[in-house]
């Protein structure tokens, strides 16, 4: 349906009215297929008689040419995919609000950030990086966090990671890095993993990807779930106020859940169980009313501090540690509306890192510059040509005209003879904004350089912020570095990839490290690494996930492990005591026979324990001999206790627990009579809320699953 536009006189320029937090799923209507119930019609608008034949000479006959709805109907579809983004191909999206604590005018003139009444509506993207459109979900890899605000003012995308840092200094690396991580040339393998030479090959040759690579190799490469998974602008930007004064600016998400990550072998499985696991939880969450938020964090530095640091505020290597300058929370987030159509919505979205408003800014961070270039040039390819602004996902909420005029796959119909400024007959309109009245004037940075290729000294250190990062993590978070980098090296086929990283980089980063990888390669321990300045500070706490868990089992998803002949009133009470503090209880048996009325939601086989957050077995003489018998139910409570999760069990459910040959009284494992429910239950929920059992992880290792 086409857009009329009439961008001419003043008078119609004026009837556009800035859109309230509704209006773009009102444009979105405009979009939306015909009603059902309308009669199936060609895209010229003829009635289709029969949807089921093509038209044939004869029964038995030839297809003939002639059947144009046949043809255009296959045509289309010919032509329904578009090339997948080069980076960031399997994505995920929701529509929601943002707003604003207080008014943040003391530090941005940006609108949406003043009037904490007012909501701006947002699609928010989470995206992996390697793997292709259909890879699954829970790869170790780094997750894209793009959020646009439609704001009143313009669209703004904040087009950030789930880490802080990149790792690369330099645009002109960009290509390098993506072609070295990429499935390799000749058999574009592997999918959706960095586990291959060519990514190891160059990271090995390329010191200033050290901090983003032990990133990649922590917990954060493998987030429990998008709803409680961190963002970061990654390079510093600046805000400026309404006098026009600057200050530098990190932009954090913090989902107010708290945020958690997956284990490896867990990961690893739920890749075949479910490959569409954060998918899947993120629309269901949704669907239910679960509304993911996140808080909006600033990190603020003045411009007259931007050298008072042992980094370059301008380096997205780096981060500013929170104990230097503190996260400050300014507003709020929320998920609440699910994309009506996939590909409409979350794949024809095209985030910018340019799409700023007055207030916000850029810095000279040579990545962030390069960035600039790339985002538009690349939406030309892959939505087709320079009108991608038009589609609906795309187009801002806020009335805008230009004279830009035509190219593939215009919607707009411009009316009038001007489409060029200035002019008189369109009475001059369009016409500017003075700076005073909102119209975008960059910041007024001083330049003054020689025209160069060279890196600033200020980048040169490669190695403190990934010791610090290192340093500031709890052991088990130090033990999965360990076995990330043990795994994915042991996948490196040329031994001298494998020994340039260890040798090269990793002693660099911290000798133990170093060591213990060199040791499960069967290389020999390195010889010390470059001798370093003194770190301002030995450990960041506010980098461990550990300290990210928010108590309480909200959202999570809990297993009630049963079978015919369960206990039925036990699973009501304890469905009932799980709603009351938020968490969902699936019903899970061998097969979907009802329990005394009690249909289960899912089979064992269908949802496995890596489904869930935590498991309660639920007994009943003759359920309990079921599950003993079944080795998909012992493996169901082995698994979960290896993953570290809240194990519960009731009366006879407690037999389970030792056919599986659990390790006796094991820290996060509930049990008891019947007569003992309320404590068991009080158990198992204050287990569950922590997340994971940690004080179990050594005993854990014993466990065969
Ligand atoms: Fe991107 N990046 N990127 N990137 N990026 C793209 O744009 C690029 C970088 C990020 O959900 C592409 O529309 C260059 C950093 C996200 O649609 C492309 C450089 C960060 C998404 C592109 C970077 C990101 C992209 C591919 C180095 C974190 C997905 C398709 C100079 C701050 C957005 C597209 C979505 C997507 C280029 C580095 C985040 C090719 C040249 C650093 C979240 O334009």
């Amino acid at each position: 349906m086409p857009h009329r536009n009439r961008p001419q006189s003043k008078k119609t320029a004026q009837a556009h009215q800035p859109n309230d937090p509704d209006a773009k799923s009102q444009s979105l209507e405009l979009f939306r297929a015909y009603p059902e119930g309308e009669a199936l019609r060609t895209n010229q608008g003829v009635k289709i008689a029969d949807n089921q034949n093509s038209l044939r000479a004869g029964t038995r006959g030839p297809t003939l040419l002639e059947d144009f709805i046949m043809r255009e109907k296959i045509t289309h579809f010919d032509h329904e995919r578009i090339p997948e983004r080069i980076v960031h191909a399997r994505g995920s999206a929701a529509h929601g609000y943002f707003q604003v604590y207080e008014s943040q005018a003391a530090i941005t003139r940006a609108h949406f950030l003043q009037d904490p009444s007012k909501t701006t509506p947002v699609y928010v993207r989470f995206s992996t990086v390697q793997g292709p459109r259909g890879s699954a979900d829970t790869v170790r890899d780094v997750r894209g966090f793009a959020t646009r605000f439609y704001t009143e003012e313009g669209n703004f995308d904040l087009v950030g990671n789930n880490m802080p840092v990149f790792f690369i200094q330099d645009a002109i690396k960009f290509p390098d890095f993506v072609h070295a991580v990429k499935p390799e040339a000749p058999n574009e393998m592997p999918t959706g993993a960095s586990a291959h030479d060519t990514f190891w090959d160059f990271v090995s040759l390329v010191p200033e990807s050290a901090h983003m690579v032990i990133w990649a190799m922590s917990d954060r490469a493998i987030p429990k779930s998008l709803r409680t998974m961190e963002g970061f602008g990654v390079h510093t930007f600046r805000l400026i106020d309404a006098k026009g004064r600057a200050r530098f600016v990190k932009w954090h998400w913090r989902p107010v859940l708290g945020s958690y990550s997956l284990l490896w072998d867990e990961a690893q499985k739920i890749a075949g169980k479910d490959p569409d696991f954060h998918r899947r939880d993120l629309w269901e969450a949704i669907e239910r009313g679960d509304y993911p938020e996140y808080e909006l964090g600033v990190q603020i530095v003045e411009e007259a501090d931007e050298h008072k640091f042992d980094f370059d505020l301008l380096d997205p290597t780096k981060l500013i540690p929170e104990e230097l300058v503190p996260v400050k929370l300014i507003g709020k987030m929320t998920l609440n509306r699910n994309p009506d159509n996939f590909f409409a919505e979350t794949e024809q979205v095209a985030f910018h890192p340019g799409h700023i408003v007055p207030g916000i800014d850029f810095t000279n961070d040579p990545l962030l510059q390069g960035r600039l270039f790339s985002y538009t040039d690349t939406q030309i390819s892959r939505l087709g040509g320079p009108n991608f602004h038009e589609i609906p996902i795309n187009r801002p909420v806020c009335p805008f005209q230009n004279n830009q005029r035509d190219g593939m796959h215009r919607q707009t119909i411009n009316v009038g003879d001007a489409s060029y400024e200035p002019n008189s007959v369109g009475e001059g309109w369009p016409k500017e904004t003075a700076p005073k009245d909102g119209g975008f004037e960059s910041y007024q940075e001083r330049m003054d350089g020689v025209k160069i290729r060279v890196r600033s000294e200020s980048f040169a250190d490669h190695f403190s912020q990934a010791t610090l990062f290192y340093q500031s993590m709890s052991e088990p978070e130090k033990a999965h570095i360990l076995a990330a980098y043990s795994f994915e090296l042991g996948k490196v086929k040329r031994p001298e990839i494998r020994e340039r990283v260890v040798n090269e980089i990793l002693v660099n980063i911290d000798a133990d490290l170093a060591g213990s990888v060199a040791q499960a390669l069967g290389l020999p321990r390195p010889k010390a690494g470059a001798k370093r300045r003194k770190p301002t500070l030995a450990a960041s706490p506010a980098l461990s996930l550990l300290n990210r868990v928010k108590p309480g089992i909200a959202t999570r998803k809990i297993a009630m492990l049963s079978a015919p002949g369960g206990d039925a009133a036990t699973l009501k009470q304890l469905r009932d005591a799980f709603a009351r503090e938020g968490a969902s209880a699936w019903l899970i048996a061998p097969t979907l026979e009802p329990i005394d009325g009690l249909v289960p939601d899912a089979t064992i086989a269908g949802m496995p324990s890596v489904m869930f957050d935590a498991v309660f077995v639920v007994g009943g003489e003759k359920a309990a001999q079921a599950l003993v018998q079944s080795g998909d139910a012992r493996h169901f409570v082995n698994e979960a206790f290896k993953h570290l999760k809240a194990i519960g069990a009731v009366d006879t459910g407690r037999l389970l627990l030792s056919a599986a040959q659990l390790p006796d009284h094991a820290d996060g494992v509930a049990q008891g009579d019947a007569a003992d429910l309320k404590r068991v239950l009080a158990a198992f929920i204050e287990a569950a809320g922590q997340h994971r059992v940690w004080s179990r992880a050594a005993l854990a290792e014993t466990v065969p699953a």
